[in-house]
């Protein structure tokens, strides 16, 4: 698989001006960790940087013959069509990357005249979004997808992958993490997509508001109902089986996944694989995990708003009433596994059917990552709730 990165004007520059912005990584160490990174996906990589329009258009166009496009348009991303025109031209998967987090700087900056030519967008997550960029590539290589938009708004979209077979396929709906901010995206779950898919598991990796982006804990549960009940509407011409919805979150999407399964409307929730769920919002937010994530999601501290935290924490709903896989790593540092081990333990007491693992010497996000043997033992226990 031959991928093209594109860099557009001033980022010859990055690591020598404004690393409170853009980091210490000169382009040259960039360019040298996109071709490392691909090297471990089994990609080749070829860098190109300019800082003039024209150059950058022949660079797109010339890439024709690649698999991929990774593509930082630098500020010309926020009013170049030329640009736009080009890249939808050319018609190759082209994810658009930005070092810094856009969004949450002017108003000019917020806005890009490319995203919606370009598979997914990437933002806010300094160089790693280029890895993860080279990641999204070769996860849309390995299995067609077809991006389906549930709603009206920009982030009401998923990626649906269908299994080989005719069916009825079992769906597995993909609820990523990242504490609820806009800075991560579903595809954290893209290589976790493509191995349930090929277990035979259709998969739904969703997107929907979050923090920084509209979210926040009414907006983004209601993405999240909308982007399930959607599924009523391609199940027929998918072949999907509606009595075997199984909702798949990790981190703060566990979250979400739980709470699906309280308030599940149709297609009802068959069981609930919560990976290092954050599971009680108030012990979160006492632990002030993420940076005050529960703050940021809820708007309220839970002394403030105790009604919001008893309708929005999974601890606070029990029993949730369907199956529960709850997986979790001793060593994650992001979602404390005494947090899981004491959701697990209220919810059998509360009458849940609740299967409960502890991984050793596993932290956060072996357990969505293919290559590790956490999932392995993730994806043989999601199989048996088939
Ligand atoms: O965050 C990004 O990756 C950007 O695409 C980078 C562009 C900027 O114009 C976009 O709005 C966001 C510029 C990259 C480098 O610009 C520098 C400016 C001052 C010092 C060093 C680099």
């Amino acid at each position: 698989m031959r991928i093209v990165v594109i860099n557009g004007p001033n980022l010859n520059l990055i690591g020598m001006r404004s690393p409170e912005i853009y980091g210490s990584t000169s382009l040259e160490e960039l360019n040298a960790s996109c071709r490392s990174w691909a090297a471990d996906l089994g990609a080749t990589v070829d860098t190109f940087q300019s800082n003039h329009e024209g150059d950058l258009i022949d660079r797109i166009h010339a890439a024709r013959d690649a698999h991929g496009i990774v593509i930082n348009p630098g500020a010309f991303t926020h009013y170049s069509y030329a640009i736009r025109d080009a890249i939808e031209a050319v018609g190759i998967p082209t994810v658009e990357v930005h070092i810094s987090n856009v969004k949450d700087r002017e108003p000019w900056r917020q806005i890009s005249v490319v995203s919606d030519v370009c598979a997914t967008t990437i933002f806010g997550r300094g160089i790693t979004g280029y890895r993860d960029a080279l990641r999204h590539l070769v996860a849309r290589a390995a299995w067609p997808v077809e991006t389906i938009e549930y709603g009206p708004d920009q982030d009401n979209v998923g990626d649906l992958r269908i299994p080989h077979g005719p069916g009825p396929h079992p769906v597995a709906v993909l609820l990523h993490g990242g504490f609820w901010r806009n800075t991560v995206a579903r595809d954290l779950l893209d290589a976790a997509a493509v191995d349930l898919t090929e277990r035979g598991w259709a998969t739904w990796n969703v997107e929907f508001a979050r923090v920084g982006g509209g979210g926040g804990w009414r907006a983004t549960t209601a993405d999240v109902a909308a982007a399930l009940s959607s599924l009523i509407e391609f199940a027929q011409g998918h072949h999907l089986d509606l009595d075997r919805v199984v909702a798949v979150g990790h981190g703060s999407g566990g979250q979400l996944a739980l709470q699906s399964a309280v308030g599940s409307d149709e297609p009802a929730i068959s069981a609930v694989v919560a990976l290092a769920p954050i599971g009680d919002l108030e012990a979160a937010h006492r632990a002030g995990i993420g940076a005050d994530a529960v703050g940021a999601f809820m708007r309220r501290a839970p002394e403030q708003s105790p009604e919001r935290y008893a309708t929005a924490s999974p601890i606070r709903n029990l029993p949730i009433g369907v199956p529960l896989l709850i997986v979790t790593g001793d060593e994650d540092d992001r979602v404390p596994a005494s947090i899981s081990r004491e959701f697990a333990g209220r919810a059998a007491d509360e009458g849940d059917t609740v299967v409960y693992h502890e991984l050793e010497g596993v932290g956060h996000n072996e357990l969505i990552d293919p290559a590790t043997q956490a999932w392995t033992k993730v994806a043989e226990e999601i199989d048996r709730l088939r």
